[in-house]
């Protein structure tokens, strides 16, 4: 650590390194052990109080992954995925944080990451990076990797009068680390997303009344969680393989999607494929069924009539379920669901659903929730409303590259990059698992080693060749970008007002954020720029 004034602006410099990693998730841990094990000094920062990232504020009821335990684990160590035994099909929260815990302590991180600590700024001086803390700290490096995750800036509704509510407010994404008891009480769950989905039949079985609040509903399917048995075992004796194949694959995960087109067979043989990806229990059993579901409608209509049968064969009220029956958007685009019991819960008496789309929230009150419809009074009200996804965590540190251009300023149109990890006139500036990448499309923890290797192979690269920056170019990263967007076009994702497309924060540009073409296709192009002296990158 060093103490030269250096910068007149932040004050004095506080401590040099050769990387400041900003967050302490898995990117963030990874990151660490690996520049750390390359012989660069590094310090993760996190505004949290521990490791985990997203598994460290999404405690809610019945948070758990959507992506099976044994895929969404690191694979850069087989001895720490032999130890490591995950005890369900899919991990809950809890379980997932003690294995980020597990993987600090087994590689030792804890003395080179920070905590409670937030990043407020990033300078680039000419030559190295100046950043800031709220904690006073004033950090030289030569190198910035974002690892701050892609669904970390959350967001409340744009309702009125939340301030005044005067019961117990909760957001999904800052659950309370001591839990919450909804036993004897009124509740109302805003939102029917993922986080919504998981948490709304825990809450339901503990509330007196539990009333759901649904604008757009989701397309959900049975999660068929169960403990660990041999089969799932199994894989560890063939986990170096099975990694293989998750890394080469469209979404990360080593699933045979089929390469036929839906119209290409019969409708029992149709619906006898979908019942089997229905009953496996996983995120792209139907979108993956075929290779048009994606990207055609009428494909698509087949999935979604196959889910929206399911959800009417399951809620009793017949009015019921077609409020839950989604038809504003195609299957998968938004963001689908793994759910247990979220449309049987329905079926309790105890349980009441608004649709807002009829009686849309005027206000929050005093009391509870005011519709068009009239007043809901509730003793709490759980906000799962969602993220600033993909670039508010970004963004929302003050980022100034060359010349002292922001990156808000850059991004005003929508997020521009090279291959989603770097950014014109942002020397040595990295996010991981950025816009314009794999990312939210894929297995983040098979994205999230990619980008890791990837961004200190590059500063290896800069460092065995006595080079000192690496910065995308302008050309490059416009036709990156193109490509995406393209790429986007061609399939059914920009019809729906997703997070992927930023329709969910007014005001954020409308663009396909993450990356189409699927993990296996982008590990080569990137491995390829690499290999060409990382083509469309100046190096100086
Ligand atoms: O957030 P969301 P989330 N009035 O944005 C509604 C990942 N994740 O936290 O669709 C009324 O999906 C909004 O309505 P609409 C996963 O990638 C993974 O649930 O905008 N409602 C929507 O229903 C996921 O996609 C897991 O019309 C309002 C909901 O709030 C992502 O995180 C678990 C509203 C927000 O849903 C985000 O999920 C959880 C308003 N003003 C999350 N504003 C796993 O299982 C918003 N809404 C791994």
């Amino acid at each position: 650590m060093t103490h030269v004034k250096t910068d007149p602006d932040a004050g004095e410099i506080t401590a040099t390194y050769d990387a400041v990693i900003v967050g302490a998730g898995f990117a963030g841990m990874y990151m660490l052990h690996k520049l750390r094990g390359l012989g660069f000094s590094a310090r993760v920062y996190d505004a949290a109080g521990g490791v985990g990232g997203t598994w460290y504020w999404n405690r809610y009821p019945g948070a758990r992954c959507d992506v099976k335990s044994v895929d969404y684990s690191f694979s850069f160590d087989p001895e720490l995925e032999q130890e490591w035994e995950w005890s369900e099909k899919y991990a809950t929260q809890p379980e997932i944080l003690r294995y980020a815990n597990h993987v600090a302590d087994r590689y030792e991180l804890w003395p080179d990451m920070q905590f409670d600590t937030r990043i407020e700024s990033s300078r680039w001086d000419g030559s190295r990076w100046i950043v800031t803390t709220d904690q006073g700290d004033v950090i030289s490096a030569q190198h910035v990797v974002m690892a701050v995750g892609t669904l970390s800036t959350p967001k409340l509704p744009e309702v009125p009068g939340i301030d005044t509510f005067t019961g117990a407010k909760y957001q999904t994404s800052k659950w309370p680390h001591e839990g919450v008891g909804f036993t004897g009480q009124r509740v109302a769950v805003i939102g029917t997303g993922s986080s919504a989905i998981q948490s709304i039949p825990i809450i339901a079985a503990q509330a007196a009344h539990t009333t759901v609040f649904q604008r757009t509903p989701n397309f959900s399917m049975p999660a068929g969680n169960r403990p660990l048995d041999g089969s799932e075992k199994e894989i560890k004796s063939r986990y170096r393989d099975y990694r293989q194949a998750a890394k080469e694959s469209f979404f990360g995960v080593p699933i045979a999607g089929d390469t036929v087109s839906a119209f290409t067979v019969s409708e029992e043989e149709r619906n006898r494929t979908f019942q089997a990806g229905w009953d496996d229990g996983n995120l792209v059993g139907l979108i993956g069924a075929y290779d048009d579901i994606l990207y055609d409608k009428g494909a698509n209509d087949f999935a979604a009539d196959f889910i929206r049968n399911k959800i009417r064969e399951t809620v009793e009220d017949p009015d019921v379920a077609e409020t839950l029956c989604p038809f504003n958007h195609p299957v998968g685009t938004k963001r689908p669901c793994l759910d247990t019991n979220y449309y049987a819960t329905f079926n309790r008496p105890n349980v009441d659903l608004v649709d807002l789309r009829k009686t849309p929230i005027t206000e929050i009150t005093r009391t509870g929730v005011r519709t068009t419809a009239g007043d809901i009074d509730v003793d709490a009200i759980v906000f799962a409303t969602g993220f600033d996804a993909m670039t508010g965590s970004l963004v929302a540190v003050d980022v100034e590259g060359v010349g002292g251009a922001t990156l808000r300023e850059a991004w005003t149109d929508g997020p521009q990059t090279y291959l989603g990890v770097a950014i014109a006139g942002f020397p040595n500036f990295y996010a991981v698992t950025g816009p314009q990448s794999p990312s939210v499309l894929s297995n983040m923890m098979v994205s999230i080693e990619q980008h890791v290797d990837w961004i200190a192979d590059a500063m290896t690269y800069l460092r065995d060749h006595g080079l000192t920056t690496i910065e995308a170019t302008p050309e490059a990263q416009e036709a990156w970008v193109a490509h995406s967007n393209e790429l986007a076009e061609e399939t059914l994702y920009p019809l729906a007002n997703s997070w992927y497309m930023g329709a969910n924060v007014p005001g954020k540009p409308r663009v396909f954020l993450p990356y189409i073409g699927g993990c296996g296709v982008y590990r080569d192009r990137c491995n390829e720029v690499a290999a060409n002296d990382y083509d469309g990158f100046k190096l100086a």
